[in-house]
Order: C-alpha cells, then sequence, then structure tokens
C-alpha cells in the first residue's frame, strides 16, 4: 500500500486518542510500528480538526441555504475556533466570509471553497528562518495547546540542527505531563542528540 492510499481510507478506522492530551508522537520504529501506523497516527491528531470543520460545519446550513448576517458569523467563528487553529486564522476566515457573502442566501459548498481557499493561504504565509544567538547557545521554546504538533516539531528541529552539525540538548518543559520525559528521551535516542 502506497503512502497515500492510507490517507484514503475511511475516517471510522479505529482511531487513538486524539486532541486532548493526545497521543504521544514517537518516531516509527523499523520494525516495531505501532498497529494504527505512522501517518494513522497524524491521521488521529487531526481527528478533532476534520469533525468539527465536515460536522459543525454542515450543520450551520439549512437545506434551502442560510442568509451571511451577523449571527451566521459568530456561529461560524465560534466553530472555527472549537477546531484548535487559533482565533487569528479563525477571525480571519470569518472576514473572507463576510467579505464574499455578507447579506446574501448560501450554500455550504459556496461557503466552503472560500473557507479552503483561506486556509491555503493561511498555510502559504512567508517562513521566518530561525534567528541563532551570535554566540553561545540558542535556547528555542516550543509553546502550543495539547496535542499540536510541539514535542514532533523539537524533534524535526533537532534532526535539523544535527544535520547541521550542531550540538542539540533536549529539556522538557513541562514535566508533570504524563511521559513528558521518556517521550523526548525515544526521540532523542532515535536521533542521537
Ligand atoms: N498531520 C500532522 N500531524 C502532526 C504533525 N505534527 C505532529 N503531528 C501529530 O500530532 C500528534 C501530537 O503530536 P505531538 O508532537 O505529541 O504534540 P504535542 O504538542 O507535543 O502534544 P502534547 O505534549 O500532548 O501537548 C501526534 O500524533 C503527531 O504524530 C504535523 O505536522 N501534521
Ligand atoms: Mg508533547
Amino acid at each position: 500500500m502506497g503512502i497515500f492510499d492510507r490517507f484514503k481510507k475511511k475516517p471510522d478506522e479505529p482511531a487513538e486518542a486524539a486532541g486532548q492530551g493526545s497521543a504521544p508522537a514517537t518516531p516509527p520504529a523499523d520494525n516495531t510500528a505501532p498497529k494504527q501506523g505512522w501517518f494513522g497516527m497524524l491521521r488521529s491528531a487531526l481527528k478533532k480538526t476534520h469533525d468539527v470543520l465536515n460536522t459543525d460545519i454542515r450543520d450551520l446550513f439549512k437545506r434551502e441555504g442560510r442568509l451571511v448576517d451577523d449571527e451566521f458569523l459568530r456561529e461560524l467563528f465560534a466553530i472555527l475556533v472549537k477546531t484548535d487553529m487559533g482565533t487569528g486564522p479563525a477571525a480571519r476566515i470569518r472576514d473572507r466570509i463576510a467579505t464574499d457573502f455578507r447579506a446574501r442566501v448560501v450554500h455550504m459548498d459556496e461557503v466552503l471553497a472560500s473557507v479552503k481557499d483561506e486556509i491555503r493561504q493561511i498555510l502559504q504565509q512567508t517562513e521566518q528562518p530561525i534567528q541563532l544567538a551570535p554566540s553561545g547557545p540558542t535556547v528555542i521554546l516550543v509553546v502550543g495547546v495539547n496535542g499540536s504538533g510541539k514535542t514532533t516539531s523539537i524533534a524535526k528541529l533537532a534532526h535539523m540542527f544535527r544535520s547541521q552539525g550542531k550540538k542539540v540538548v533536549l529539556g522538557a518543559g513541562d514535566t508533570f505531563r504524563a511521559a513528558a520525559v521518556e517521550q523526548l528521551t525515544i526521540w532523542a535516542d532515535r536521533l542521537g542528540v
């Protein structure tokens, strides 16, 4: 089965717990990969966003369409915030829908096309290079809501810095979180940090 075939599998397959206190992200071991697989884990992590966008946004609409007014925009904003995308992107999408459709009766497909287009634009923001300290160690503090990919991103950064010949030290910031240290230790072992 190819990588993309995995994404095509039906979403109602058994999935690990997602969202709050997400399943710890660990690198895929050569012969000991968990049954669900690496891409299954990614799919599980995005399940909450996927479900909210697919269900709650659809519930906003009536079969005959819905007037885009302040109430609609308020409801849309609340649904978008629930996906954990952050209030900034949620406000951007709400404002885009207001610009495109305010005072019109719309159907879901029209609105979804604009939502998707705006999300694509948000994801295409210009990258900001990491500023390293001119001398001595650089400290990078990674913060984010539960399950948003902090530890995975830390592992990616560690890998990148290591491949540039830099030395990396990993430290768990929230040692009260279940398995915080163990999870980092597994990544560090795999990365040779
Ligand atoms: N689709 C997708 N999934 C990701 C990405 N980064 C991480 N994940 C998945 O999201 C889930 C959570 O990732 P973590 O790196 O553990 O997130 P975290 O922010 O450290 O989670 P907590 O420590 O529980 O708050 C894991 O299943 C990861 O495999 C990404 O860039 N894309
Ligand atoms: Mg983490």
